[in-house]
């Protein structure tokens, strides 16, 4: 989901009015003026810095494919404006999590199937063909459809696509690294998840990456659990080992509360944060770091939703949905679950 991030915040006020910094926030505007120069100086490097591969535009869109009238459609399949969530982070009952775990392991299955398919010179728009199927076939409704206006069934995310990537007539090349995010809604309730695939022989560098992704979300979850803060999520699992690995967390991408609503709270940031509340058991609510190789600063393109990266560099995002159990943390999106 996009949001204004809150490094972003902090650059405005600094940019409107010094005086209202708070001296404890200095340290992160010094921060912000290295930023700026780095950000002049990008042209001048070389784009080869981030290893081998393309660097993705978008192509041609094709129309979205149609729902059936039998499928439980979503608030916002006509009208693309969601209805709203809670107002607080949910706590969900027996019944309620039992339809998040169905909903849950179709957007597993679903992608899982959609992976093994994925190879050199397959277009996005046939991964949209093909989740949109299995969504229908199984009587659910492709969650990012006409969600806000989204234009396609699936996310497809190449390379330095960092989110929201929309399926278009491009196809996968020899050394892509893509993202398909796949949400479906189900008997009332929203399931969301996302994996990168290698397509074909992909550099060492990008193979890093993927894998550091991955190893931040298993992080992440690792500290899930009743009485934990949200805000942990990003303090002390993958700012760390993004930091470790050498890569940056992009921090307008954030984890959200899901059910009945497709995004709602809590918010988790990926990145160092102070965002309140603890975990709760009955919460359902996603993780999905998104992982740069050099700058974490997005530009969106004039779609309104392909999110690139500023210096071109490869991203890369993995996604979860959680329950907060009395022992801990479920993955409802486990491919064993
Ligand atoms: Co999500």
């Amino acid at each position: 989901m996009l949001r204004k991030c809150m490094v972003c915040t902090l650059q405005f006020s600094y940019i409107t009015d010094k005086s209202s910094v708070s001296s404890s926030l200095q340290t992160t505007v010094v921060a912000c003026d290295v930023r700026l120069l780095v950000a002049v100086l990008r042209p001048f490097r070389d784009v080869r810095d981030f290893g081998s591969y393309n660097i993705v535009k978008p192509g041609f869109v094709s129309e979205r494919h149609a729902v059936p009238e039998h499928i439980k459609q979503p608030s916002y399949s006509d009208t693309s404006v969601p209805h709203p969530g809670p107002n607080e982070p949910e706590i969900k009952t027996v019944a309620q999590i039992q339809r998040m775990r169905e909903s849950c392991r179709l957007a597993r299955f679903i992608l899982d199937s959609v992976g093994n398919y994925i190879k050199v010179g397959q277009t996005t728009d046939e991964i949209d063909a093909l989740v949109h199927g299995l969504a229908i076939d199984n009587s659910a409704y492709p969650s990012p459809l006409n969600y806000r206006g989204f234009p396609k069934s699936v996310c497809t995310s190449v390379n330095n696509v960092a989110c929201h990537g929309i399926p278009d007539d491009r196809p996968l090349q020899d050394g892509d690294i893509i993202n398909v995010d796949v949400t479906v809604y189900l008997n009332g309730f929203h399931g969301d998840c996302s994996a990168m695939f290698l397509v074909g022989d992909v550099d060492k560098d990008g193979q890093a990456l993927v894998k550091a992704t991955e190893l931040s979300l298993e992080r992440a979850i690792s500290i899930c659990r009743p009485g934990e803060f949200f805000c942990n999520i990003g303090n002390f699992s993958i700012e760390l080992v993004a930091r470790k690995a050498g890569f940056t967390v992009v921090p307008c991408f954030t984890g959200h509360g899901i059910g009945t609503y497709f995004h709602g709270p809590p918010d988790i940031y990926h990145c160092y944060n102070t965002y309140p509340g603890k975990m709760q058991t009955g919460m359902t609510f996603t993780i999905e770091p998104v992982l740069a190789q050099g700058s974490h600063e997005i530009v969106i393109l004039e779609d309104g939703w392909t999110a690139v990266t500023l210096d071109n560099g490869r991203t890369a995002q993995c996604e979860h949905t959680v329950l907060i159990t009395d022992d801990g943390v479920e993955v409802l999106t486990d491919s064993a679950a």
